[in-house]
């Protein structure tokens, strides 16, 4: 579906947006705000100021639930999730995204969608997002740089999206694009990456039942630190491949240029795989430190081995059979 005004009488109730809900709640909250009263509206109220506060609808629980994970795999707080951030569009330092991403504008957002496939064109958010789709999915996430979090994410199987977009059979990669905008990204004043920031998945490991499409965390809108309104979830790769504030999917025949690979091919590969038997060139990857906890005896959170594909072996390991990992690094 093309972007089109269409008249508010059109819109069918099933198909009211996220958009619009958001912008019912700020209206909501705006008014709320002149009455002294605001504070006993409810319990959003209180929540954490590191969200914007928008919280989502109907999200549906799944199988991905804090249960599922191990003992040792509590939600990492809010707080840490949202202030320790790589964004390089707001500049190299953990705590530049969450400090100069809030005039940040998500909305409207656009993604364009090209090659390979149907129904290229230019979709709203709305169009690519369906509310009522919308599932939680409790995630390990684990950086290059072997710190790791576990997320509760809310998103849309990026299955899902790729179907109603009709790749062609010679779709084998799906590339994506973040937005380029110096003027809103200061860190894109300097050639710290090739701007725009690229990543891409080949086709199933784009299908892989795991791989997410987010839209939130903890049960709201994304925040801008996290790479809203958008943003890839591939929990058993490396986090630099969950590529932030997409505006472009297209399918390709030949595998795409990834930015971490065009500027240290040695370092980052196309796969990207959590592996802790092969190592980045300059440091280990056995182990990893989980941000927010739990800390030992000693008061500081020890370093915990790092998993085979991240936990998520069960679920992926047949995709790479028979290719070499220390090689497909
Ligand atoms: N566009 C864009 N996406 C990006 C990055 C980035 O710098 N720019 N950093 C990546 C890296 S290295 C990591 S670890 C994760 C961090 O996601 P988080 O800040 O939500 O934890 O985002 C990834 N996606
Ligand atoms: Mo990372």
């Amino acid at each position: 579906m093309l972007i089109q005004a269409r008249k508010k009488s059109d819109v069918l109730s099933s198909e009211i947006t996220l958009h619009s809900v958001f912008m019912r709640r700020r209206e909501f909250l705006r008014a709320a705000a002149a009455t002294s009263a605001a504070a006993a509206i409810g319990p959003f109220m209180l929540s954490d100021p590191a969200m914007a506060g928008m919280k989502l609808p109907n999200v549906q629980k799944t199988k991905w639930t804090r249960e599922s994970l191990g003992k040792d795999d509590d939600l990492t707080p809010l707080k840490d999730v949202t202030t320790y951030n790589n964004f390089y569009e707001f500049g190299t330092g953990k705590g530049d995204p969450a400090r100069k991403s809030k005039d940040f504008k998500t909305k409207p957002w656009t993604v364009v969608v090209d090659g390979e496939c149907d129904k290229p064109g230019r979709y709203s958010f709305e169009d690519l997002i369906k509310p009522h789709e919308l599932q939680e999915r409790v995630y390990r996430f684990r950086c290059v740089e072997a710190w790791s979090m576990v997320i509760p994410w809310v998103g849309v199987p990026l299955a899902d999206i790729i179907k109603r977009l009709g790749p062609t059979g010679n779709a084998k990669y799906v590339a994506f694009e973040t937005l380029v905008d110096p003027a809103q990204m200061p860190g894109q004043k300097y050639a710290i990456l090739k701007w725009p920031y690229r990543e891409g998945l080949r086709m199933d490991e784009a299908m892989n039942p795991l791989t997410l499409m987010a839209v939130g965390l903890y049960g709201e809108e994304l925040p801008n630190q996290n790479g809203a309104p958008i943003r890839l979830v591939t929990p058993w790769k490396y986090g630099f491949k969950s590529i932030k504030s997409i505006v472009r999917i297209s399918f390709t025949e030949k595998q795409p240029p990834t930015s971490w690979n065009m500027s240290a091919s040695r370092e980052y590969g196309f796969y990207s795989n959590v592996n802790p038997l092969v190592n980045h060139p300059r440091w280990s990857q056995a182990k990893e430190r989980r941000l927010g906890g739990p800390t030992n005896v000693f008061g500081f959170v020890p370093k915990r081995p790092t998993l085979m594909f991240n936990g998520y072996e069960e679920e992926v390991a047949a995709m790479y059979k028979g290719m070499n990992l220390a090689r497909n690094y």
